[in-house]
């Protein structure tokens, strides 16, 4: 049984087997997440990161850890918000299930995920979150023995609320 737990705290902290990074298409590094994975993992990261040549939205690339705790990082951009109406659900989802299937294919057994494109990109926190969940459920249900954890990390209250009550509302 895979647990499911949210958790406030810095990501690049976490001793898990693989972080997930919120990134940009250049995987190149930027600010909020993003700039606190590359500051803590060192310049390795950005070395190995400029060897993935980028990332399409929605989809997922992975590196070591370097100076992190993490073995592996799973880079994945999310989808800017605009509104709704541009695939921004199903980018979303994607971005989790792919960054699911890497870290299943690497033998990563515990996966923490930050609240991917809920930050500078402007997803709506709720509406993340309800896909994030949904998608991570449907992922371990399809398999059920990847995974020991799945960490929801919300470095924001706001979020960490929000995911105690949509763990605790699923029957
Ligand atoms: N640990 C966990 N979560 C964090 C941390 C941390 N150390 N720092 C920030 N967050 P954002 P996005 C949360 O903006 O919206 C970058 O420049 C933050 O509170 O990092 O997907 C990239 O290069 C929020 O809940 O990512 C892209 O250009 C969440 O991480 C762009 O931002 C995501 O916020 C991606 O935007």
């Amino acid at each position: 049984m895979t647990r499911l737990l949210a958790q406030q705290a810095d990501i690049t902290q976490l001793n898990v087997d693989a972080i997930v990074n919120a990134a940009n298409c250049t995987l190149l590094g930027g600010g909020g997440v993003d700039g606190a994975i590359h500051r803590a993992a060192g310049p390795g990261l950005l070395q190995a990161c400029r060897a993935l040549n980028g990332c399409q939205t929605g989809q997922a690339k992975i590196t070591g850890g370097f100076n992190l705790p993490a073995r592996f990082v799973i880079h994945t951009p999310g989808p800017v918000w605009h509104g709704g109406n541009r695939n921004e659900e199903a980018l979303l989802a994607s971005c989790y299930r792919c960054a699911l299937q890497l870290a299943m294919q690497h033998g990563a057994r515990t996966v923490a995920f930050p609240c991917i494109s809920t930050g500078v990109y402007g997803y709506p926190h709720e509406q993340a979150a309800q896909t994030a969940l949904q998608t991570v459920r449907q992922f371990i249900t399809q398999n059920p023995t990847a995974f020991d954890a799945v960490y929801f990390v919300c470095f924001l209250a706001e979020d960490l609320h929000i995911y105690q009550r949509l763990l605790n509302t699923h029957d």
